[in-house]
């Protein structure tokens, strides 16, 4: 039986109270969309089946390179990180896996799997992290990791590859993403080329251990930890790494790791178009890569990038299953509302692209009528589609306000009382 962290009385109490609301908002819309002939049923479900992958260490609170204010009852460990991930899970129905960070989620496999298993958790993408250095390392990352001058640095980072591979194999994990912070901060500090070759070579040593179900998503980023040059970007040479590693390779888009007004969501369309768009990183950004709550600043953008991918699923692309996971540092909110509320501005973002009348918007567009093609985005955009996520999180089991019954059941107190209070912890930004 699944342990549940919040009682199941609470969240029934707390749906009870908006049923009719809830109902009516429903039947209303159910009515509205009928005139469009989209059956309201049919969109919850699709809605229903969608899922997104919270990150261990987004429940923990973030920081910046200024400070870090911890919260109150945060994770002491991955055990207690997971608990937090299943108060999520339970709420919104829809973040039933976990990626897990090695080393900061470092623990015997087995009780991974068992508390997993106990709480109702899958585990999603494993992530390496050769940005910053453990304290009993031989090589330092200082300077660079996967694409290091040095050999057996590179060996190490390797190494460290394989065994997030290994843990991930043993809990039921099929995907490893590796993002690494190697580049440069001063011109002329390092070669280019030969600094990409050695990322490419200590690439194909990760790629060779890879299993046959799995799949290696590299993940690029513009700037940061390295402010001159990055070995890993932007999309192109994240093209590059997919198509010279192999089948098995694809790109992870995060969507704060572009340069400010960038069509992300063509890139999206580019990485479909050519089989290589692996999945996602949710999360927003005003100014870099900000690593705000998914859909907070920019809803419009996260709209756009769902309308690709609907767009990809309703012409049946080829092995189209691009990965969803979260990516994001909560440094003043309560990291497990703010994660509630990123998954369902996630779930919005499907269930409006789902609205998009696509035989509608490819006529306009055949036409040159620009007017219309991009009215009829808009017209799915400015559905408020709030009672098809509330209906899809009711009917398995979750809670109609997910943030409401967080806030009622009153868990943040009662894991406050259990876990002393920490004063500094591990930083989360990836
Ligand atoms: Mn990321």
């Amino acid at each position: 039986m699944t342990d549940l962290k919040i009682s199941g009385d609470v969240i029934a109490a707390d749906n009870d109270k908006r049923a009719a609301a809830h109902q009516a908002d429903y039947a209303a819309l159910g009515e509205k969309l009928a005139r469009s002939n989209i059956d309201i049923d049919t969109i919850t479900q699709k809605v229903a089946d969608f899922f997104v992958a919270v990150p261990s260490w987004g429940v923990g609170t973030g920081g910046t390179r200024f400070a870090r204010f911890p919260g109150l009852g945060e994770p002491r460990h991955i055990f207690d990180k997971l608990e937090d991930c299943s108060v999520i899970q339970q709420l919104t129905r829809a973040t039933p896996t976990v990626s897990l960070h090695i080393p900061w989620d470092k623990a015997d496999p087995k009780e991974l799997k068992a508390k997993g298993d106990a709480l109702g958790l899958g585990f999603d993408a494993m992530n390496s992290n050769t940005f910053s250095d453990t304290a009993d390392q031989a090589h330092s990352y200082k300077y660079g990791s996967l694409s290091h001058v040095e050999a057996a640095t590179r060996a190490q980072a390797v190494e460290h590859n394989l065994e997030c591979i290994e843990i991930g194999n043993a809990i039921g994990s099929k995907a490893l993403t590796v993002w690494i912070g190697d580049g440069s901060n001063f011109p002329g500090q390092t070669n280019f080329t030969r600094q990409f070759e050695r990322y490419l070579d200590s690439m194909r040593d990760i790629y060779k251990a890879l299993p046959d179900d799995w799949r290696l998503f590299s993940e690029h980023k513009m700037y940061e930890p390295a402010f001159y040059s990055t070995v890993v970007q932007d999309w192109g040479t994240n093209y590059l790494i997919a198509q010279t590693l192999g089948e098995k390779a694809f790109c992870l888009v995060d969507l704060g790791h572009h340069a400010p007004n960038t069509n992300i969501e063509m890139i999206v369309a580019r990485l479909i178009q050519f089989g290589k768009l692996g999945g996602f990183h949710f999360n927003d950004s005003k100014y870099g890569d900000d690593d705000l709550d998914a859909g907070s600043v920019e809803p419009y953008r996260l709209f756009l990038v769902f309308n690709e991918l609907v767009d990809a699923e309703h012409r049946g692309v080829k092995g189209f299953h691009p990965a969803h996971m979260i990516d994001q540092s909560h440094n003043v909110t309560d990291p497990i509302e703010s994660l509630i509320s990123s998954a369902n501005e996630i779930r919005r973002a499907y269930a409006q692209a789902l609205l998009v009348d696509r035989a509608a918007l490819e006529g306009f567009q055949n036409d040159n009528d620009a007017l219309m093609a991009t009215e009829t985005l808009k017209r799915a955009y400015r559905t408020d589609v709030e009672t098809i996520l509330a209906e899809a999180r009711r009917r398995d089991g979750g809670a109609i306000d997910p943030v409401a019954t967080y806030r009622a059941s009153g868990y943040r107190a009662r894991v406050a009382a259990e876990r002393p209070a920490v004063k500094g912890g591990s930083g989360g930004i990836v």
